[in-house]
This record gives C-alpha cells, structure tokens and sequence, in this order.
C-alpha cells in the first residue's frame, strides 16, 4: 500500500486531458517509468471517461470498478499515490443532498477498492449556478467549499490520511483576474475550503510559459496555502497539429519549496511523453542549479534506443532536430528555430542573392524531411502510431521546400514557377479548417485582423 504521508511534496503526472484516456498497459508502462525516475503519484481524472464527468452519478460496473482496482493495486505494489478524481461540476446542484450522496457513493465505490487519495475538479464548467442556488450559498465558491469539505470530511473519517485535491472554477491567474466564478472566489476558497484540502493550479496561464515564485506568494496569501501545480506545459489536447518533447523550464528549482507538489498533465499520446516525464523528474530532484536543454539533452540519450529502425538506427543528431521541431507551446527547439530562421532569411530574398549559406538550409531541409520519412520504420510501433501524423505533416512541408529550393537554385534559367504533383490544391493544407485559419491573422499582440484578400482555389 502506497504510504499516505499528509505532508509529503506530490509530483508526477496527471491523466486529465480532453480525449482518449490512456489503456490499462499503457499506465502500467508509465507506473514503472515514474518508479525508476523517482515520481510519486498518479492523479486519475480522464476528461472523457464519461463516469468522471459526463455521466458522473452513475456508479461503475463490477468490470469498471475491477479495472480501477488493478490500477489501484499496480500504483500500491510500486509506492505511487494514486489520486481519483471526479468532475461533477458540468450539472452538480450544490444544495441537493442527492448529489452529494451520489459523491459519496462514488468514493465509497472508491475505497472499497483500496483507493487512497481523493480529488474534486470544478474546472471547465460553467461559471454560473441557479438563482435559487446562488441565494442559497451567496457564490459559486461557497458552494464548492460546503460541497468539497463534505465529501472530506466524509474521506477523512474513514482514511484520516488521505490526500484530498480541489480544482478550482478559475484554476489560473487570467481566470481569475477576469474574475471566473465569480468577484472574491479564490479569497472565499481560501475563508471556507477545509486548510488540508490541496488547491490546484494552472499558473498564470492555462498553459504557462513561466510560473514566477511572486505569482505563487501571492496567490498563497489569497489560498491560505500553498498550491499544488497542475502543469499544463506539455498538453496537447487543444491542437491536434502539435505535441510537445522539449524540457521542463519556465519554472525556477525554488517553486518547490513553494507549492505542496508539482503534476503535470501531458499529450494525450503516452509514448510522446518520455522527455516530458523525464525531466519534470530531474528537476523535481535536481538541487542547486537547472539547466532545461541539458535535460533535454540528456532524455533524449535515454530516448533514443526507442528511435531504432529496422534500417540503420536514427541518430542522435537527428533525433534532437526532430524533437526540436516539437519542443515547447512557447519556443522551439534551437535545431528547428535555426531552420526556420534560415529559410525565412532565403526566401525574403531573390535567389540571385542567395549565399553559400542555401546550400546549408538546404541540405538541412532534406535531412528533416528524410528523418520524417524514416520514421515509418520505427520499431517501437505505439511511438510511430503516436506521432506519424504531426511527421507526415512536416515532411510535406519540407518536401515542398526541398522542391522549391531546388528549382531556384538551378539559376535563372530554371525561370519556372514552382508546382508539385504532390501539393495539389485541396488536398494539400485543404479542408475547411484551414481555409479559416487563413480568414483572420493574429498580429503579434494577440489581436485579430483579417486576412489580406487571397485567392481561395475553391473559390474560384
Ligand atoms: C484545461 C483543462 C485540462 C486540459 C488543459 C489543456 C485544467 C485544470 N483543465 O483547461 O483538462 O487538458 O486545459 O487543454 O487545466
């Protein structure tokens, strides 16, 4: 049985994000993964396992709850906490006591199970409760608390050390500031939420690209404690075009000392979580300094045996392009910005102009789109069914590159305008999503504009 220590610091990784959630041999794998790189707790709260969320009231079958009982038991033989969470926030009414027994009842199911740790979620829903309700409690906030420090109560009775974990309706310092749930929410929380029930939080942002030790002491004054990090930095539910290898940054070593944990929710796809895991890992036990592309650097070695093919093995180098491209929501790896810097360089250009240095763009161009390529022949198949599509997808654009390079560098009298029997209008960058997100441009302050206008092919 994993040992419940109230006070220990929690970090590890959540299983929160919208989608699939992950299979029972896939959490084994990571069970072990997080055993060998020293991360204590699993935090279960699939989005779209219906019974979490959608259809929270409806208890488990006996195959359902026995599912959840052998992961139960895999974190417990390992010493991993697990956490179980449900969202009943998307219909919940406070004040029934229906609903709470319903709770109840589902964390009964729970504990019969030997589940040890406990979370209510209240995140992505809407921000709004009947009149009758709000008369009755005066905010949203104060019905969450009555709700979430009965249901702890409840916990605390019959497992005194349980951990118990909140999310609130604004779980970020924008929420918040734009006053989500309502004027006062988090002050409230921190008035009436029970002082052992952990808050989680997003960081500035949803998704963070840094969280400052003066944002965490600030927001720890109006919480009456420290939060608990839920870390949004390598999710990627919200763009099917992107998954995210770079390192764990943007956060100082001294947050640790600052929160009551650190989990982080990740892609969707396990297998492109390695470098993710690995160096939230390092950082939770790194001690005087960090360094985030040295523990890129250094996950990717561990990686890279994952990267043989059933021809000659990737390299390393190629290998750390390829995660360059896919590196942050905020940055791209230094391999992947350099290209692109490059090419911008070349094509702002005539090709008459252009140095020894196309040359070098392009050799680089090819090389990606042949590393692209050469993925197919992974051997490790769930890592190329996890990222073939996002690949597919660059090795197009660098294929298209590669032609139109080529062409211009053939001198003027390859004088031709660039086409390619492989880039064909609609069913290259087609569908009506893209021809959208070419309807309006985001300006570098973050406001829209139109597009200039430009010929639509389907159009005309
Ligand atoms: C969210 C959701 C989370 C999702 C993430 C990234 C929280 C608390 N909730 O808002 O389920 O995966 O953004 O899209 O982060």
């Amino acid at each position: 049985m994993a040992t419940p220590d109230k006070s220990a610091f929690l970090s590890g990784i959540i299983e929160g994000f919208y989608g699939q959630p992950w299979s029972p041999a896939e959490r084994l794998e990571l069970f072990d993964r997080m055993v060998a790189w020293g991360l204590n707790t699993y935090f279960y709260c699939p989005k779209d396992d219906w019974k979490n969320r959608a259809i929270w009231r409806e208890p488990y079958s006996a195959a359902e709850l026995e599912a959840l009982a052998s992961m139960v038991r895999a974190c417990a033989t390992r010493g991993i906490h697990f956490v179980y969470g449900l969202s009943p926030g998307l219909d919940i009414r406070y004040s029934h006591d229906d609903d709470r027994q319903r709770l109840i009842a589902r964390f009964e199911q729970m504990l019969g199970i030997g589940c040890a740790h406990f979370a209510l979620l209240f995140d992505d829903i809407p921000d709004r409760m009947e009149a009758a309700e709000l008369a009755w409690f005066g905010s949203l906030a104060s019905a969450q608390c009555q709700v979430a420090n009965v249901v702890h109560r409840w916990v605390h009775e019959r497992q005194p050390a349980a951990r118990f974990l909140f999310c609130p309706t604004p779980y970020c310092g924008r929420m918040a500031e734009r006053q989500l749930g309502g004027e006062g929410y988090l002050e409230t929380l921190g008035r009436e939420l029970a002082p052992a029930i952990d808050i989680l939080w997003t960081g500035p942002e949803i998704i963070s690209r840094e969280i400052t030790l003066d944002h965490i002491q600030a927001l720890t004054r109006r919480l009456r404690r420290p939060p608990l990090i839920w870390d949004n930095l390598h999710a990627n539910d919200y763009d099917g075009h992107r998954f995210f290898c770079g390192p764990y940054s943007g956060r100082p070593l001294a947050l640790k000392s600052a929160v009551r944990g650190i989990l982080t929710n990740p892609n969707c796809e396990l297998a492109l979580n390695f470098v993710a895991f690995r160096t939230l890992a390092a950082f939770v036990h790194a001690q005087d300094s960090w360094d985030p592309r040295a523990a890129y650097l250094a996950a990717l070695d561990e990686w890279l045996p994952q990267f043989a093919t059933a021809g000659a093995p990737l390299s390393r180098e190629d290998v750390v392009l390829l995660g360059d491209c896919y590196y942050l929501p905020f940055e791209d790896g230094a391999g992947a910005n350099s290209l692109y810097v490059g090419l911008r360089r070349l094509l702002s250009q005539p090709p008459a102009q252009w140095g020894p240095e196309a040359a070098e763009v392009h050799r680089q161009v090819v090389r990606l789109r042949d590393v692209c390529a050469r993925l197919a022949d992974l051997r490790a198949r769930p890592l190329f069914y996890a990222i073939w599509r996002r690949t597919w997808e660059l090795r197009e654009e660098m294929d298209l590159l590669d032609r139109y390079l080529t062409l211009q560098r053939r001198g003027p009298e390859a004088n031709q305008a660039c086409a390619s029997d492989f880039h064909l209008p609609d069913t290259y960058r087609g569908g009506l999503v893209a021809r959208l997100q070419r309807l309006l441009v985001q300006q570098p302050n973050g406001t829209f504009l139109p597009a200039p206008p430009s010929p639509d092919p389907l159009l005309s």
